[in-house]
């Protein structure tokens, strides 16, 4: 096999990391750096810091930043296709993984790899034929992901006996293998979902993300632009987040990357998380027909968000566990609308909606952010090229995912973090516990 020039580079970043990080646990492992309230206990630890990522960090003012880059440094800044203006999901992969920019040769050799690997086996397919024509596409991606499993490069090799040093080698095989298969599984399901079951085969001479656009059976350019932008920005959201937390967790028992990543992907497929994309698009379809089909206007627009919070709902698209702000990657999507589609219905009824919901969940004292998250926009401009399945776009956003999580995934290996095991109490002891802390107040 050829050179992989990106895996001899990935063990020349990681692997002297993982002697760095001993050092340093062991000359600060001791220091106290936060006290934790019962409070956060209780609301999901949010705030606690209880993980080391590399890839990516969230700031709750400002949004996320991928190795130090905002999202619209990376527009400008990360490789494009030829005549394109947004940037190839290849090259924000090369930037998680190694913490450096990709030069153009750097994302056309990932690009090769992808290519490379991408052979999807029959008994993936045949098993996604024998689903249920109702079973949702998010649980078929992540069954997809299961049965693909048995391509686990990291499994044989976990169980011919592999010494802890070498496990990084593996994963990124198992990594690099999966990420290449998954715009294939999910092209197949859409097109077997939706499209009579006619499928498109892979077109190697394109990008990861233009072939995906390809499968899918969206051939025009526009439509390949937007899909590298919705795989860029939907990559990754530091630790934390469900789907990227549920495959970090899973990965520490030494679970491959397929069964860690389907494990992000069942988290993914939550409507407090990725399937809220999905459940957008319904809630602004029952807004306008609500209306008798028409735009709302901002009026009834109000009334219909009051309405669904009275009914005890949560507007989807806006709130977020972390940011208080709008997030970048909603601002990069409206961008895009006022420059791709600025007459389009749907994305003029999303803006008018973003002009109406945030001072009204303002209002609400418990809810902590008001503004808008990135599934306030995307499944607009998918209808805009006529991809109106939105029961689909949650597998849209896992194949983006996959790029942050399986990058951490790897990481993980390399640097060699431990089986995750936090305490629980009962609330018993969490009571005994309280009683101590007044105490000693
Ligand atoms: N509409 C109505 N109520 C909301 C709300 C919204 N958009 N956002 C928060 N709240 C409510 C919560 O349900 C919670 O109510 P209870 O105390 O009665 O349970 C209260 O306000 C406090 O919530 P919070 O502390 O502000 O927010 P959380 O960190 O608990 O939850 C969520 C963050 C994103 C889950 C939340 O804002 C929400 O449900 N938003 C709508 C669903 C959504 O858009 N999810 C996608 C988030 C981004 C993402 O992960 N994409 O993949």
């Amino acid at each position: 096999m050829k050179t992989d020039k990106l895996k001899v580079k990935f063990s020349e970043v990681a692997l002297p990391m993982a002697a760095q990080m001993k050092d340093f646990v062991k000359e600060n492992g001791h220091l106290v750096i936060g006290q934790y309230t019962i409070d956060q206990v209780y609301s999901g630890m949010k705030g606690m810091i209880g993980m080391v990522t590399e890839t990516s960090k969230l700031d709750a003012e400002e949004g996320i930043r991928f190795r130090g880059y905002s999202i619209p440094e990376l527009r400008e800044k990360l490789p494009k296709a030829s005549g394109d203006t947004e940037p190839l999901p290849e090259g924000i992969f090369y930037l998680m993984l190694i913490g450096e920019l990709p030069t153009e040769e750097d994302v056309l050799n990932v690009s090769n790899q992808w290519a490379r690997r991408s052979n999807v086996p029959k008994h993936v397919f045949d098993m996604l034929d024998s689903l249920p024509a109702n079973t949702h596409p998010m649980t078929q991606f992540s069954m997809a992901v299961m049965a693909l499993q048995t391509e686990s490069i990291f499994a044989a090799a976990y169980r011919k006996g592999i010494s802890k040093k070498e496990y990084w080698d593996p994963m990124y095989e198992d990594v690099m293998n999966l990420i290449a298969r998954l715009p294939r599984v999910a092209a197949y399901i859409y097109r077997k979902n939706y499209k009579n079951n006619v499928h498109i085969e892979p077109d190697h001479k394109l990008d990861w993300a233009a072939n995906f656009a390809h499968m899918l059976g969206y051939d025009e350019y526009d439509f390949k632009r937007l899909m590298r932008l919705y795989l860029t920005i939907h990559a990754d959201h530091e630790g934390g987040n469900v789907s990227a937390h549920s495959t970090h967790l899973v990965g520490s028992a030494l679970s491959d990357a397929y069964l860690s990543f389907a494990a992000g992907m069942n988290g993914l497929a939550g409507p407090l998380h990725g399937l809220a994309n999905q459940e957008v698009v319904r809630w602004l379809i029952d807004l306008r027909n609500y209306y008798d089909g028409a735009a709302p206007s901002k009026e009834q627009i109000h009334e219909y968000v009051v309405k669904t919070m009275e009914e005890g709902k949560v507007v989807p698209g806006y709130g977020h566990a972390v940011l208080r702000k709008t997030d970048p990657r909603f601002t990069a999507q409206m961008e895009f609308a006022s420059k791709y589609m600025p007459d389009d219905d749907m994305c003029k009824i999303v803006q008018r909606v973003y002009e109406v919901v945030p001072p009204i969940l303002d209002n609400i004292k418990k809810i902590k952010n008001p503004w808008p998250n990135v599934d306030a926009h995307s499944g607009a401009l998918l209808i805009h090229y006529g991809m109106e399945e939105y029961d689909f776009y949650t597998v849209l956003f896992g194949v983006s995912r996959s790029l942050g999580v399986l990058a951490s995934l790897l990481w993980d290996r390399a640097l060699g973090h431990p089986l995750e095991r936090p305490s629980s109490v009962t609330t018993q002891g969490m009571h005994a516990l309280a009683a101590k802390a007044k105490q000693s107040a």
